[in-house]
């Protein structure tokens, strides 16, 4: 039967775990899960079924597989689609589609997936033969995690899934890789020997824990600076040497005066974006700058000298690139040690909690400098989108691969999802997610999954009683008029309480030691429900300040 070669096709392909909602449109995959290999997690939306797919791609590289019903439920995972396609993550998302003979009468649920994923997923495919299942199923692991890495959807009509016949398999998929040519490291070792003031900015996907070792390790002897793009601090320990900072929203602005100084930039893996581009103000466009030389690592063909002109484009992986560089003969140059550790200490001093001071009896920086205490070193930290993820890009010590799981592509509600994930496929890890009030309840219903499968993540719900973000906004170029950022919240600790976990409030810095403590040691899904003034808007500015200013500036 067609549900159950498909189910088998996965198992073929090395899948070890399905994120997914039910629904009628593919009872017959769902019976060929029934009894099988792969684990399932039910979840309570779709949204967070994608977000915890996407969330796997991002940890292990191999696509994560989610499975939802037509219409509705795929509408629900674009959220998911979204982040996979804007992070470069590899995931497939398969939807339960109409039977065939009814297309093109808007049935029930119908939908042009097409049309619908057209823009986001790096390819569609709706599998009408049930015989071309090992064909397409293998394509779409090959087009998820080649080049630059993404979301494909797999449409599978109804009727097709219970016809039967006899399919041989495909091949299992294997990475397809790209690798810098000796010639092009060698032009690479010049233009680094040349090179006083130059730094690496990592990003992007299609890196793993060696990788970023090898990197680490070549950064070392080379006495090369390394920053990260925005959201991409699990790519190199921040306890490292040569670890400068990251590049994304709220930057230290002596590292943004670094990278506009540096006389030679290697950009590996990312695509310097909107948020780590600072608005794409920080290289000119095509560039590059004069006096600075630009190299430009890519895994895809198609992102090099697409925005940015580099001198030295390498179409590689960051994996074989970090491999190459620990092999070939790279000159480490002593000259520029003293520009790397300039760089150092103007991160260790940005991300300094100590002389941090904002209003309230809750102190964010104090908060997060016990997280870095309190957690193992190989903790996985989660979060959505809004202001309060600040404190954590700033302030937490990432401790290097795996321990980040945050979205590039700005969506709320992706943190309680990726932490549930997390947990799924490391139990034995801790798993802390923080989310805003307003972040939290955009999927906070997967706390559910959470409780369901005896999860004992931690998450901080920061409650300032507001879309702070923006708010802040509102105040900046609309002072004194906020509109439509006001939020009446529940009680979140008394939230986790009801849904089977621990549940408590945390309304001071020295109330949230304990309160960590007693929510890791309670074994449960838990929520600590933190209570942030809402004057304590960013590590140095208040609402109150950002109105008065704008005020001003309008006035002069
Ligand atoms: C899915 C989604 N919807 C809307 C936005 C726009 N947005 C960005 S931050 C933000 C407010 C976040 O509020 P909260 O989670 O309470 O965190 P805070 O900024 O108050 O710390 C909003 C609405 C977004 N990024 N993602």
């Amino acid at each position: 039967m067609g549900g159950h070669i498909l189910v088998d096709q996965l198992v073929h392909q090395g899948v070890e775990h399905v994120f997914c909602v039910p629904g009628e449109s593919y009872l017959a995959v769902l019976d060929g899960l029934h009894e099988n290999t792969i684990a399932v997690t039910v979840c309570r939306q779709e949204g967070g079924a994608a977000m915890m797919a996407e969330a796997w791609g991002k940890l292990h590289g191999t696509p994560g597989i989610c499975m939802v019903t037509r219409g509705p439920g795929a509408s629900n995972a674009m959220a998911g689609v979204h982040i996979a396609h804007q992070d470069s993550t590899p995931m497939i998302l398969f939807v339960g589609q109409i039977a065939r003979s009814m297309r093109d009468r808007d049935a029930f649920q119908e939908m042009n997936y097409r049309m619908v994923f057209g823009d986001q997923a790096k390819w569609v495919t709706e599998i009408d033969q049930i015989e071309r299942i090992p064909e397409l199923v293998s394509r779409a692991f090959h087009v998820a995690t080649s080049g630059r890495p993404g979301p494909v959807v797999v449409a599978l009509p109804e009727d097709m899934l219970t016809e039967m016949a006899v399919v041989a398999d495909a091949l299992p998929w294997t990475q397809i890789d790209s690798a810098p040519l000796p010639n092009q490291l060698d032009t690479l070792g010049t233009l680094l020997a040349g090179a006083r003031k130059p730094l690496a900015i990592l990003g992007g996907s299609r890196w793993d824990a060696a990788a970023s070792k090898q990197f680490a390790d070549f950064a070392k002897r080379v006495h090369l600076p390394v920053a990260v793009q925005f959201r991409r601090q699990m790519l190199f320990p921040t306890g490292h040497p040569s670890y400068a900072g990251d590049v994304g929203l709220g930057c230290n602005p002596k590292l943004l005066a670094a990278v506009r100084e540096a006389d030679l930039v290697l950009l590996v893996g990312g695509r310097m974006s909107e948020s780590p581009s600072q608005g794409y103000t920080l290289f000119p466009i095509p560039g590059p700058r004069a006096g600075q030389t630009l190299v430009h690592v890519h895994p895809d063909a198609n992102e090099l000298n697409r925005v940015y002109h580099s001198q030295l484009a390498l179409n590689a992986s960051p994996i074989a690139l970090s491999q190459a560089l620990g092999t070939h003969d790279i000159p480490a140059s002593e000259e520029r040690s003293d520009w790397r550790k300039a760089l150092r200490d103007h991160y260790l001093t940005w991300s300094d909690p100590a002389p941090i001071r904002t209003p309230g009896k809750l102190q964010m920086a104090a908060v997060i400098d016990h997280l870095n205490t309190a957690l193992p070193d190989d903790a996985i930290l989660c979060n959505g989108a809004g202001n309060y993820a600040t404190w954590l890009h700033r302030f937490y010590r990432f401790g290097g691969w795996g321990t980040q799981l945050a979205p590039t592509s700005g969506s709320m509600g992706y943190g309680l999802p990726a932490a549930v994930a997390a947990k799924r496929i490391y139990p034995d890890r801790t798993v802390v997610c923080l989310a805003g009030d307003g972040c939290f309840l955009m999927h906070g219903q997967e706390f559910a999954t959470a409780v369901q499968y005896d999860l004992p993540i931690v998450v901080l719900v920061i409650d300032n009683s507001m879309y702070g973000t923006i708010r802040m906004h509102q105040e900046m170029h609309y002072p004194g008029r906020p509109s439509a950022t006001a939020l009446r919240n529940p009680d979140f600790a008394a939230y986790a309480e009801a849904f089977g976990g621990h549940g408590e409030h945390v309304r001071t810095t020295d109330a949230f030691v304990p309160a960590l403590e007693r929510a890791l040691a309670s074994g449960k899904p838990a929520i600590l429900h933190c209570h942030l003034d809402p004057q304590a808007i960013t590590p140095s500015a208040t609402l109150d300040g950002l109105r008065e200013q704008a005020r001003q500036q309008a006035a002069s």
